[in-house]
């Protein structure tokens, strides 16, 4: 098949990889994607023609859809790191000889686009004209893709820009795997049982195929912008990491900039754009998802979010629980896997009263009273960033904001206190790599179960864990205590015997962001104690929680007991990481025996 590349591009390098993908691929037409409002439009209309979205009534330019109900999450199982070396990839990630996954893979994709159309899509991870941002191409033959690359990143003729004057970008080959006999219609949510999302670090570039959801499909966020970005990271002295980023301004007009790494699904988009109801204080949101740091002149980490949209959860979302997310997704918002009401608005778990009647994510009707949840637990909105009230005006800043705090946390029912600071970069780096938290459903698996996660990177870090721990020891080598963040480690979701959480939790977070806040302009003074520097009695504001003594001591206990088990824990863990994990964090996890014992 003949492409016409001539208003397009001429980078021969480009031009080849495409042609070779048609020629692999065998699609029946090719769509190169200009990223104008125009092709956004048409995106829809087609999907809205086809059947697959859904125009709703009360948002304006905004759509419904539903994915097959197989694939509904990332899959962790199908994910591949393929170094040239296994043990590059470390304990930690699915392995695969590159030679052989390339075998596997031409298979796959030979003639997996017949009948549908090829989209090639530029697209630019972080602001244009940032040192820090990346390039990518994304092929794929879902039209949803493009609507979603639409919203989550910078796309369109400047990302060929730069690609033509740069020569460097990702590329990146998605499937759906179901290719379309002449004549055939197929199904409304294309997608095959056999998945694979793989990642060629070396190399840097990227083949997913067999689902069309989120951080499987969409490939410039988990897979560019984490899997292949802390590769890159590593070689070249940055960090790529999974964190929010967001603003805080006190009273007196100081302004710091946090980033804060959780697990998917454990509130980052509700932390990063929370609604403080702290008088006199604003929070602005750089970031929900992912942060890139780099060195500033001044010795400083800066940070900039390289995403352009949110792929935020829906269920839990409420004006009470998130009002910029709700006031965020008022318009220009694709929702999937959400219930759809019958006036043709979306509902969710936690959203508000339930409806009398809904359409299931899986398009079943429902009555109220019904023992099946309505909207799947992993479901998402895609929405534009900027759209948000609170919005930072630094998002398109190419040299970031400098950070001056990392928060870390997970879901854990007991254990881990409200907030502790670290006493020093190592120490922080040791509290990421310590890292537990439950499992959501983010990702297929059993959620609820524990399990280690660390630097909430264990489903995203393109290259051995061991050697991450150590990229971020020696990051925090090339600049001095005063300058680098402070660590904190958080933990919102502490429970009580009866298994009732005994935190409030969601916006009532800021007043830990306070604390931190107060920390790191030197402010408040803390306690030292045996895992951590704890906040005064008092520094933390609870005035009107309502909280009990009790519980005002359980945030904050510290269960020696517990963390002796703790401690063993993460010995047999650490220990699988064998010669890769570094001097540094075995230091501290000795300092930490010492303390508690
Ligand atoms: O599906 S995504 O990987 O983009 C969402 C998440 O797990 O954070
Ligand atoms: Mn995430």
């Amino acid at each position: 098949m003949d492409v016409d590349f001539k208003n397009w591009t001429n980078h021969a390098k480009l031009i080849s990889w495409i042609k070779e993908m048609v020629a692999l691929c065998g699609p029946k037409e090719v769509h190169l994607c200009d990223g104008s409002e125009e092709e956004y439009k048409s995106m829809c209309d087609l999907l809205v023609k086809e059947g697959v979205f859904v125009p709703l009534a009360k948002r304006e330019n905004s759509f419904w859809c539903a994915s097959d109900p197989s694939d509904v999450a990332r899959v962790e199982d199908r994910t591949f790191i393929c170094s040239e070396k296994e043990k590059d990839a470390g304990p930690t990630n699915h392995w695969e000889d590159p030679k052989k996954m390339k075998e596997i893979l031409l298979k796959l994709f030979d003639g997996c686009m017949q009948g549908r159309t090829m989209y090639v899509i530029p697209y630019s991870m972080g602001p244009y004209g940032s040192s820090l941002s990346l390039v990518g191409i994304e092929i794929t033959d879902s039209p949803y893709v493009v609507a979603n690359m639409h919203i989550m990143a910078r796309m369109g003729k400047k990302a060929l820009d730069v690609i033509q004057s740069d020569g460097e970008f990702v590329p990146g080959i998605h499937s759906v795997g179901c290719p379309l006999k002449e004549g055939e219609k197929g199904p409304l949510w294309p997608c095959n049982e056999n998945k694979y999302i793989v990642h060629f670090p070396e190399e840097r570039s990227i083949w997913s195929y067999g689902s069309g959801y989120g951080g499987n499909a969409l490939l410039g966020k988990k897979c560019l912008a984490l899997r292949i970005a802390s590769a890159k990271a590593r070689d070249e002295g940055w960090l790529a990491e999974h964190m929010l980023i967001l603003g805080i301004t006190n009273p007196e007009g100081e302004k710091k900039y946090f980033c804060a790494a959780f697990p998917s699904a454990c509130g980052k988009t509700n932390l990063a754009m929370i609604d403080a109801e702290l008088p006199g204080w604003k929070i602005e949101c750089v970031g929900d998802d992912i942060a890139w740091m780099k060195f500033g002149k001044d010795g400083r980490l800066h940070a900039i979010n390289p995403e352009n949209g949110f792929f935020g959860v829906a269920p839990g979302t409420s004006m009470d629980s998130n009002p910029n997310a709700i006031k965020t997704i008022a318009k220009n918002t694709i929702f999937t896997n959400v219930a759809l009401t019958d006036d043709k608005d979306v509902w969710w778990e936690g959203l508000s009263e339930a409806p009398e009647h809904l359409t299931t994510w899986k398009k079943e009707s429902w009555t109220k009273g019904s023992d099946e949840k309505p909207a799947h637990p992993n479901s998402r909105f895609t929405t534009p960033a900027k759209q948000c009230p609170v919005a930072s005006s630094e998002m398109d800043n190419p040299d970031g904001v400098p950070i001056s705090g990392i928060i870390f946390g997970g879901r854990r029912a007991s254990l881990e206190p409200l907030v502790y600071e670290a006493f020093s970069w190592q120490h922080g780096t040791f509290l990421g790599a310590c890292l537990s938290s439950e499992m959501t459903a983010a990702a297929k698996g059993t959620v609820g179960k524990l399990r280690h996660d660390p630097f909430a990177m264990l489903p995203f870090c393109g290259y051995n864990m061991g050697d991450y721990f150590g990229h971020w020891l020696d990051v925090g080598a090339k600049s001095t205590e005063d300058k680098l963040p402070k660590v904190f480690h958080v933990n919102w979701f502490q429970k009580d015997e009866s298994g009732k959480f005994i935190w409030p939790g969601f916006l009532e977070n800021a007043r830990v962001l306070k604390w931190m806040f107060d920390r790191s302009t030197g402010k408040v003074e803390a306690d030292k104690k045996s895992i951590g520097l704890f906040p005064k009695k008092g520094d933390v504001d609870f005035s009107g929680l309502s909280l009990s003594d009790e519980v005002q001591e359980k945030l904050f206990a510290i269960d020696t007991a517990a963390w002796k088990k703790e401690v063993e824990g993460l010995k047999e863990y650490f220990e699988t990481f064998k010669d890769s994990l570094p001097d540094g964090i075995k230091a501290e996890l000795k300092n930490l025996e010492e303390r508690i014992s």
